[in-house]
């Protein structure tokens, strides 16, 4: 790309801030044109933008939420709140997408957001049983539409929320298997399953729901702190173990899994040996420092991706440095930047994915809801991501088992 500030001269000012008697040279720039700023390309490119499910949605609210007083001028506007508007009202699902009671119609839709309130897993600060509630609170916030991106996911694709899983908070196992079925449920319609913990024990549930639904391979990127692959802790399957776990099934091996953002003084010496026996890929925050995220991306998706068929994301928001996520279980200094994870959690899901959770949000110690939101930008960014790409629905070419879970008997 062009350098927008090649023919810059060098200013003349020797101090900034202090007026000289120097009149100050304004440089006219005659290779600066707005038009090469993204942020113009950007304004451009929303006018190529459908809204016609943004109509469809207008019309719908008048007819769920009756007409608006007539002393109001907006005549799209009901009198019961229904669908976004306004972002502060509502019972909020995700993105105020619709809540699909019935989960046998979860097929309808691309992606289906799966709330997993589970943190028997917790081996330090619990809450995460709130995370799914937090990060659904905060989503409001967000209108479908990311400028920078170019993508309007409410006109180009369709996403629900199935609501939570019934976990078993006295049960870990039990909930995993819970877990496991709601995973594969979803997965099995065709929906692209997008999981909120829960802490990160969730990590091998969710992962086994994928591949119990397919003969293909999958790959996995783990952005965190903490290595997360001893095989027990404190006697039990904890949010240390998922990786041990999920990496003894036979189509996920451990050779395409990528642990991105390892670091500090919270990783168990019990979980690096088995990441050495095992051969996993792990790159440090230092790692990414030097090679840059382009490169340490382009890295991870090619072990992720060697001779895999799927790649599934597993994103714990402590890989955050944790002065910008307060509101989790185990929070470590050093870690990235929210503008560094958001981007490389982006170029990882730019290659298409086939499963996304983001784990380890613990509303009781947030503050401003800020931890949850960075969850709610993980998540929205992935799908504006998955949609720009053309990678909306991708994986669905691997869903060659389908599971088929019987519902109760019709209620009257
Ligand atoms: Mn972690």
């Amino acid at each position: 790309m062009k350098d927008l500030f090649a023919s810059r001269p060098d200013r003349i000012t020797k101090h900034a801030g202090i007026s000289s008697k120097t009149p100050i040279q304004r440089n006219h720039h005659p290779d600066f044109d707005k038009l090469q700023l993204r942020g113009w390309k950007s304004a451009e490119a929303e006018a190529n933008l459908p809204s016609a499910a943004w109509e469809k949605e207008k019309q719908w609210a008048l007819r769920m939420g009756l007409t608006g007083a007539e002393s109001l001028t907006d005549k799209s506007i009901p009198t019961f709140a229904r669908g976004e508007l306004p972002h502060y009202a509502g019972i909020n699902t995700f993105l105020k997408a619709p809540y699909i009671e019935d989960v046998t119609r979860v097929g309808a839709y691309d992606a289906a957001v799966i709330g997993i309130p589970f943190d028997g897993g917790t081996t330090y600060r619990p809450g995460t049983r709130f995370g799914p509630q937090g990060v659904r609170k905060i989503s409001a916030l967000y209108t479908p539409y990311n400028y920078e991106m170019g993508v309007d996911l409410r006109e180009q694709m369709t996403l629900c929320d199935v609501g939570d899983v019934f976990t078993i908070p006295a049960n870990i196992e039990k909930t995993f298997d819970q877990i496991t079925r709601a995973v594969s449920h979803v997965a099995s319609s065709g929906a692209l399953p997008v999981m909120i913990g829960g802490d990160h024990s969730i990590g091998f549930p969710c992962v086994r729901g994928i591949a119990q639904c397919t003969s293909k391979r999958i790959g996995i990127v783990h952005f965190d702190r903490h290595i997360d692959i001893q095989e027990k802790d404190l006697d039990e399957r904890m949010h240390t173990t998922p990786w041990f776990h999920a990496t003894d099934l036979a189509n996920v091996p451990a050779v395409n899994l990528v642990q991105i953002g390892i670091g500090g003084w919270q990783v168990p010496r019990e979980g690096v040996e088995v990441a050495r026996e095992r051969n996993t890929n792990i790159f440090t925050m230092r790692d990414v420092e030097e090679l840059g995220l382009a490169e340490t991306a382009a890295r991870a998706l090619e072990l992720a991706w060697k001779d895999a068929d799927a790649v599934y994301i597993s994103f714990d928001i402590d890989s955050v440095d944790c002065g910008f996520v307060p509101g989790t279980g185990w929070p470590e200094p050093g870690g990235f930047l929210p503008r560094e994870a958001l981007e490389l959690v982006s170029l990882v899901a730019a290659e298409g994915i086939c499963g996304l959770e983001v784990v380890e949000v613990s509303p009781p110690y947030d503050q401003s809801e800020i931890t949850a939101l960075l969850a709610t930008r993980v998540i929205v960014d992935v799908l504006g991501t998955l949609v720009s790409h053309g990678k909306m629905g991708a994986h669905r070419s691997i869903i060659d088992k389908p599971v088929s879970i019987p519902a109760g008997p019709e209620v009257a």
